[in-house]
């Protein structure tokens, strides 16, 4: 018999929680909430100069004892020795968070082979790389949480975001496969798939035109949401602390869509 649902179920207190690229965007918002459920922060971005902005963000927001470290997610020798280094100055990576993600939006005819290779390396390779790493430390444990950032694209396609929409794709099944390969020991891998999220990654798309009108994109994406506008970082927050959570541990490979409707709206009709 299970034991009965208490409120502390959605406590992080004493997990070490790695997000992955969360200086800022999404991933600062997860490690946010995260530090406010009690977890102990690790993030990583390229190189000092983003990471000591990082530390000056999340000291801004008052979460002082949070580790950071320069490491590249597409190197599988500086994971490796990130996870080392983690290991020894805070701890087994509790709960994962593979966040750190780039697009390039190019129509495919025109975008370089090696252009849809980096695609591919950060947004799939990457998670596959980090997720490998500290897996042996969750299996040791019988207990972890992995969670990818997926996305739209991980169900849909448009104009412009081949690598992408084929990255986040294969980030969905790679998520159904950690399920299934490490569920037995009490591992739970799930996604979260936000909609369209105002973060530096789609500044392009609400950049204001030169008359001073929105971008064309700003009015299709909020035909395209029910509540009709962009969704806030900060909107993740709860989904991602309860996939993080002892109170998700029997929701596995699954994509929790927090995208305020879109994938289940044909889209603003016609006034
Ligand atoms: P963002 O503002 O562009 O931030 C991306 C983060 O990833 C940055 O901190 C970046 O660090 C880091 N990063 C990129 N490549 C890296 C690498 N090789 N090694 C380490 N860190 C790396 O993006 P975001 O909007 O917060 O998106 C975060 C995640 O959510 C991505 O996976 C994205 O695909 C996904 N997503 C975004 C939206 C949205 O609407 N914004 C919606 C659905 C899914 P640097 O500063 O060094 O570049
Ligand atoms: C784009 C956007 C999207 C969002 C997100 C939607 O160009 O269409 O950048 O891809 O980043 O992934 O869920």
């Amino acid at each position: 018999m299970a034991k009965e649902f208490e409120m502390k179920d959605f406590d992080l207190t004493g997990k070490v929680a790695w997000i992955t690229g969360a200086s800022y965007g999404i991933g600062f918002a997860i490690a946010k909430a995260y530090a406010k459920a009690g977890a102990k922060i690790v993030f990583n971005d390229r190189g000092q100069e983003q990471l000591d902005k990082g530390f000056e963000n999340y000291k801004a927001a008052g979460i002082n004892d949070v580790h950071g470290y320069v490491c590249d997610v597409t190197d599988e020798a500086q994971v490796q020795e990130t996870v080392k280094k983690i290991e020894k100055d805070v701890g087994t990576v509790d709960i994962l968070v593979n966040n750190a993600g780039i697009i390039k939006r190019i129509p495919m005819i025109e975008m370089k082979a090696e252009e849809f290779r980096q695609v591919i390396d950060v947004d799939l390779n990457a998670p596959f790389i980090v997720s490998k790493a500290v897996l042996p430390g969750m299996i040791a444990k019988k207990a972890g949480k992995i969670i990818n950032i997926c996305s739209m694209m991980s169900e849909l396609g448009r104009e412009t975001v081949s690598a992408y929409a084929a990255a986040k794709g294969g980030l969905k099944m790679l998520t159904r496969n950690i399920c299934s390969e490490y569920g037995e020991y009490n591992i739970q891998c799930n996604g979260i798939g936000p909609g369209y999220i105002a973060t530096p990654q789609t500044a392009p798309l609400r950049e204001k035109q030169a008359d001073g009108s929105m971008h064309p994109f700003d009015s299709f994406i909020r035909a395209k949401t029910p509540a009709g506008r962009w969704l806030d970082a900060e909107e993740l927050a709860g989904p991602a602390v309860f996939l993080a959570s002892e109170a998700s541990n029997a929701v596995n490979g699954h994509i929790l869509y927090v995208d305020g409707g879109i994938l289940a709206y044909i889209g603003k009709q016609p006034s």
